[in-house]
């Protein structure tokens, strides 16, 4: 290739300026500045960089360099995300320490992000596997244990009997094991549990105040919060002592309730069939439904299988009696794992109750009167007046909803409930490569917390990585796993599962506010001046879970007095996949570019400026070579233009062009000046570099060839400019190049000492406005006029106009010339 400009020979140079001048490390004496954090979701170290790393980590480096000329203080840290699966595959296979593995990749990673010449304070790197930082996991989960909000409960896990190992749900594929292949079985443990449940009204309020966030996203976290408002309503058991109680956000359907429905796991399932002649095919029955892993959905597919008890309970409203059911479309985990049927309005109690022929009754009634139980071809779910319900009849839903709780609530028969769909944050893996939970069993005093003063809690070094009979190493470490009872006193063993990887990153961010401190998870004065985070960037596939526990972390820690602002990310961004021949770049789909062969051929710079130009970052991008190779012929191109030289000794005939050209240039500048600000600002990267594009093309049309046949470009001070500013608005997006470029036209700080540009306000008034003509109050005329034309001038031009002369001409009087916008109202006399 000719005519190219040395990229390796200039990237290296100045990532090593960067690095020298510690450019990018945020100094404490610049308080007096604006702050402004910046945050991308930090990576696990996989091994690589991938194309989906680079685009998220180029948008935020776009912005970091932008804020840093526009003087603010910028914080923009990075870290690792440093435990997880992976590692311990690894292990496994390679025979590698995973400490050792993680290591390996975070160092080389991190090269590869300073080759992408990314702008990170590294002196607040963290790593979420070193002691000092996971120590701190440890001190949060003390905390939130002592506020009851972290504790223990039986809960499935995925147990391969073969390999006899826990298995993560990574490691489940089509319900088999991976490494085995053989069926996975769920298996029942006590786990640990975080009480996200209890901030579930919290974090949907909060959403409220979330105006940076996209639509979407917030959405999906409403869902996933799952608020329901309904009543909890007692059906006694007929006969018995015990009360079943359902939850149901239609309780204007009560008295159309014909039926009883409890989930497999429901504590009288078993109880009710006990001694019945049934009871054997009903706990193969409860037993299998088990063992499946059912999921609730909107309209659920399960299969709407079910057994009847023989048992019956009293409808509470109206003293039926109805028949108790076990079916597998109730769960266990929502409400309280019981529901009232009502099947001519629900249509899961719809199907179930025309499979098993089990009555209906109906109770709402649509506008024209028409439905029928006996006719109806499927539930009648939406809202309507109510009919065979007592008292109740002829009220409208909403209405008797309100009524009947009420009612109920005062007959002691219910009581008004809020339900969330939010179930509590299960932390547990029977894993090693993890934060160790910091608990201790004695077998008198039972689950004892390590007292603060003894954290952190280390996991060993020295393991001999083997899950014999599918219990962790740290089972077999027995100086890690005996420890005396710190209340008794008496010989006990830790706990040696493992904290869920998200609680890593629940609280990273605030971490890096004050990334070193030795002697508290981070100083309340550092996350009261950073926080929040002005701008979070990363993938949407961490719209829910990653972003809701940061939300419940974040405040409970607020909630601990430790910082003040109760929303930890004020804007967000959520970037598009990368694809490449139609589908997503990924190792399976085998269609990976690898960063690094961009780097090699074209540069960091172009690897850049390709990602920010192809698509608008919330959108996904087609990779494309050939897009690839534009961009580095623009950079090539301007780089050629930079190196021009410039000669007095222009041509005649360019000579006039050129004073034309001066003033329409100066004003093309301040424009795209103005452009390239604003588009960065609403992270449209792609319109602000076709902006400098079109200004760079401008600059070219300038150049000729002088005597020597050299090309050159016209000596005056708007080409200087031009160019100079050209280097400055290319600077956060080809920051390499851009440094370069400011040396040869003679900068003497780097270009990310100069402040960003500003434009004049002059130079961007449009030239001209419509003025629109309005006599005695009709719209006569439109006529274009200078912008911000004086009062004089709009009467000038308005009189001179065709229409009003003809009107005056025929001497018909006109009272008022308005013009709108600018409210000039005048009379005008013939004759004048
Ligand atoms: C009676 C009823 C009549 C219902 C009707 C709906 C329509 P949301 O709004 O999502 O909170 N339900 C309650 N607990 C359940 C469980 N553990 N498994 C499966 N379904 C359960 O849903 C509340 C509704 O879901 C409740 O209102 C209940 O059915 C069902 F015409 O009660 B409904
Ligand atoms: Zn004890």
């Amino acid at each position: 290739m000719e005519n190219t400009y040395p990229f390796k020979r200039i990237e290296n140079k100045w990532q090593k300026k960067w690095h020298g001048q510690s450019l990018f490390q945020n100094k404490k004496g610049e308080r007096g500045k604006e702050k402004y954090y910046l945050l991308e979701m930090f990576p696990y170290p996989s091994g690589r960089i991938h194309m989906g790393h680079v685009r998220n980590y180029s948008i935020g480096d776009v912005v970091a360099r932008y804020k840093i000329m526009k003087q603010f203080n910028l914080l923009h840290p990075m870290g690792w995300d440093a435990f997880g699966l992976p590692a311990e595959n690894a292990a496994l296979k390679e025979k590698i320490h995973p400490a050792k593995w993680t290591e390996n990749n975070i160092s080389y990673m991190r090269e590869q992000l300073k080759r992408m010449g990314f702008a990170y304070d590294w002196s607040r790197e963290i790593s979420t596997a070193d002691p000092d930082y996971y120590r701190w996991n440890q001190w949060i989960f003390l905390k939130l244990y002592e506020k009851g909000l972290a504790y223990q409960k039986m809960a499935s896990v995925n147990w391969c009997p073969r390999c006899t190992t826990v298995l993560a749900n990574e490691q489940v594929e089509g319900g088999n094991c991976w490494r085995c292949g053989a069926k996975v079985e769920l298996k029942e443990i006590k786990q640990w549990f975080f009480k996200i449940s209890a901030y579930a009204e919290d974090l949907l309020n909060g959403l409220e105040e979330l105006s940076g966030w996209p639509d979407k996203v917030k959405l999906m976290q409403k869902n996933w919060i799952g608020r329901s408002l309904g009543v909890e309503i007692y059906f006694k058991i007929f006969k018995e002592s015990e009360v079943i109680p359902v939850f149901t956000t239609r309780q204007d359907t009560i008295f159309g309730a014909t039926y009883l429905v409890l989930s497999a796991e429901h504590p009288l399932s078993l109880k009710l069939i006990a001694g019945r002649n049934i009871e054997k095919k009903a706990r193969e029955f409860i037993n299998r439904l088990k063992r499946e892993r059912r999921v609730r959905t909107e309209k659920t597919e399960l299969g709407k299988e079910g057994i009847f008890t023989g048992s019956y309970a009293i409808n509470p409203v109206n003293q039926e009696k109805i028949p108790i059911w076990i079916a597998d479309y109730v769960l266990m985990e929502y409400g309280t794992g019981a529901v009232m049927a009502v099947p001519t309005h629900d249509q899961r109690d719809f199907e179930f109750a025309k499979k098993y022929k089990l009555p209906m009754r109906l109770v709402i009634q649509n506008q024209n009167s028409s439905l029928k139980a006996e006719t109806m071809p499927e539930a009648y779910e939406d809202e309507g007046k109510l009919v065979n319900s007592r008292s109740f009849s002829g009220l409208l839903s909403a209405e008797a909803k309100d009524k009947i709780a009420l009612w109920m609530e005062e007959e002691k028969i219910g009581k008004i409930k809020i339900n969330y769909r939010l179930k509590d944050w299960g932390i547990s893996r029977q894993r090693y490569w993890g934060t160790p939970i910091p608990i201790i069993y004695c077998e008198d005093c039972g689950a004892v917390p390590v007292p603060e003063r003894d954290l952190p809690v280390t996991l060993p070094k020295k393991i001999d990585f083997k899950y014999k009979n599918g219990i962790s190493p740290l089972a077999d470490d027995s100086k890690f796993y005996f420890i005396p009872c710190p209340k008794c006193g008496k010989k006990a063993h830790r706990e040696i599962d493992t904290m869920d990887t998200f609680v890593d990153s629940s609280w990273y961010f605030l971490r890096f506010t004050d990334a070193k401190d030795k002697s508290s998870l981070f100083s309340p004065d550092e996350a009261n001046y950073w926080m929040p985070v002005n701008q979070y960037i990363g993938g949407v596939e961490h719209a829910i879970m990653h972003l809701l526990y940061a939300r419940f972390i974040h405040k409970f820690l607020s909630d601990s007095g430790l910082v003040k602002i109760r929303e930890p990310f004020s804007k967000l961004l959520t970037q598009g996949m990368v694809i490449k021949d139609g589908a997503k770049m990924s190792k399976s789909k085998g269609n990976v570019v690898d960063p690094n062969d961009i780097i090699e051929r074209f540069g960091a710079d172009t690897a850049r400026l390709f990602i920010l130009f192809a698509a608008p970052p919330e959108q996904d991008l087609d990779w494309s070579d050939q897009g690839v190779k534009g961009s580095f012929r623009f950079l090539n191109r301007v780089w050629r233009l930079i190196n021009f030289t410039q000669s007095k000794n222009v041509p005649e005939e360019k000579l006039k062009d050129l004073s034309n050209l001066e003033k329409s240039l100066e004003k093309k500048l301040h424009q795209t000046i103005k452009k390239v600000g604003e588009d960065i600002e609403r992270f449209h990267f792609n319109t602000a570099i076709s902006a400098v594009m079109e200004l760079v093309n401008s600059i070219f049309s300038l150049s000729f060839k002088n005597a020597g046949k050299e090309e050159v470009l016209p000596e005056r001070p708007i080409v200087s400019e031009c160019l100079k500013k050209i280097v400055l608005l290319l600077s956060p997006f080809a920051p390499h190049i851009a440094e370069e470029m400011w040396q040869i036209l003679g900068g003497e700080e780097g270009v990310f000492k100069e402040s960003w540009p500003g434009f004049e306000a002059s130079f961007i008034r449009e030239e001209e406005v419509a003025l629109i003509v309005q006599i005695n109050g009709k719209v006569r005329d439109k006529v274009a006029i200078k912008a911000e034309p004086s009062e004089e001038e709009i009467k000038e031009k308005a009189l001179r106009q065709e229409r009003v002369k003809k009107w005056l001409a025929d001497k018909k009087i006109i009272k008022t010339i308005i013009v709108p916008g600018k409210l000039v109202n005048f009379v005008v006399k013939p004759g004048k």
